[in-house]
């Protein structure tokens, strides 16, 4: 089954009660990048990346779009299967993993509504049709930081992520405390996010103030060097999210024992045909791990939705997807909604979701 169309669109999704703010950014409203990939026997699959912002990854939503023109005309008439259309991708354009991802997801999409089998089926099987989702705070007071922690263990989420960092460290430290006095005893996981944040003393100091609270790390510093210097001097775990820029980081991540979890994202490790890879060295390694993007609306957050519906159980951290704070739904009937702490994954064939394209506009670029 041939590629015969790609037509590719932009669209703007702002911040409900923004900022969302992380230590080293401020982001209002986020610019998301769709595709819509027709095959020649019509059938249509969507792919969507969108970066948060231009500092939190290498990633930018101008450079989405010119990576997917270049690709573009390259790409009409290639075999659809993932694998087929990586290897083209990767023939047409070094590295911009996170344009990509938005064919491959797309590509996934498509091979599943021709097969009549959701994504999750594509990639596996799903082992469960209720997956859990993860909260994620934004930078913020200690006092409202707790109060949040507490409305979202009450609406049934079983794991928070804390963000931290790009302020005094005193501050921070008085936060977990303040989380964890409202969490203690309540069985939610919690990760502590500084989003690199932090430097290495600073990292230091916060798992030594705080050797009684289960936290793990995430991305607490900027490099890998940096996180093998703290690795040997801490308790607390340490997942990998911002420097897990492709396969081979991962492999050797995981490989040397480096961490002991990965903050995934489907678009930073080019897409879902890779993810699966990404999925399985975490289980032979049995390294807990989330499936989540930057950012985005119904079509990346089903397929983060599917990836996770996949994981072993045991070694599923969440889906984190941007529904709790944007509104509305490209797909106004099938969208994705956080309930109970918890996604449904799709059941209709592909990724389950459609995107209404009226809501989008014309596409800003045909081929
Ligand atoms: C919580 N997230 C998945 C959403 C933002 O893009 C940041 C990210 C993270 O874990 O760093
Ligand atoms: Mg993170």
């Amino acid at each position: 089954m041939r590629l015969s169309e790609i037509h590719i669109y932009k669209h703007d999704l702002p911040v409900r009660n923004g900022p969302y703010t992380m230590s080293l950014s401020q982001v209002w409203s986020l610019d998301t990048t769709l595709v819509r990939l027709v095959a020649e026997d019509g059938t249509e699959g969507w792919g969507e990346t969108c970066p948060i912002g231009p500092t939190y990854a290498e990633s930018h939503t101008a450079g989405a779009r010119a990576a997917l023109m270049t690709m573009a005309p390259g790409l009409i008439g290639t075999e659809l299967w993932p694998l087929t259309l990586q290897r083209r991708m990767d023939a047409l354009l070094n590295g911009h993993n996170y344009a990509k991802a938005a064919i491959d997801i797309a590509a996934h999409d498509l091979v599943g509504k021709h097969l009549g089998v959701s994504v999750s089926d594509l990639l596996g099987g799903a082992a469960t049709d209720r997956v859990p989702s993860y909260y994620s705070t934004i930078v913020g007071d200690p006092d409202e930081t707790a109060r949040v922690a507490a409305r979202v263990r009450d609406e049934g989420y079983p794991r928070i992520q804390v963000k931290l960092g790009g302020r005094p460290i005193e501050i921070d430290i008085e936060t977990i405390r303040k989380v964890w006095e409202v969490l203690r005893g309540s069985g939610m996981r919690i990760a502590v996010d500084a989003n690199r944040g932090w430097n290495t003393r600073d990292a230091l100091r916060v798992s030594r103030e705080c050797p009684d609270i289960p936290f793990v790390l995430e991305q607490p510093c900027n490099t890998v060097e940096e996180l093998r210097t703290i690795r040997p001097q801490i308790s607390h775990g340490i997942y990998m999210d911002e420097n897990s820029v492709n396969l081979n980081t991962v492999i050797t991540a995981a490989g040397t024992g480096l961490v002991d979890g990965f903050g995934m994202k489907i678009t930073r490790i080019g897409g879902l045909q890779n993810m699966r890879t990404f999925r399985d060295l975490c289980e032979a390694r049995n390294l807990p791990h989330t499936c989540d993007d930057a950012w985005g609306g119904d079509v990346i957050a089903a397929a983060c939705t599917h990836v996770a519906a996949t994981m072993r159980p045991d070694l599923c951290e969440g889906a984190w997807v941007a529904a709790s704070y944007i509104d509305g739904n490209f797909d106004p009937e099938n969208g994705i909604r956080i309930e109970g702490g918890h996604i449904r994954r799709p059941t209709g064939p592909g990724l389950g979701v459609i995107p209404d394209a009226t809501l989008l506009g014309p596409p800003l670029a045909s081929f």
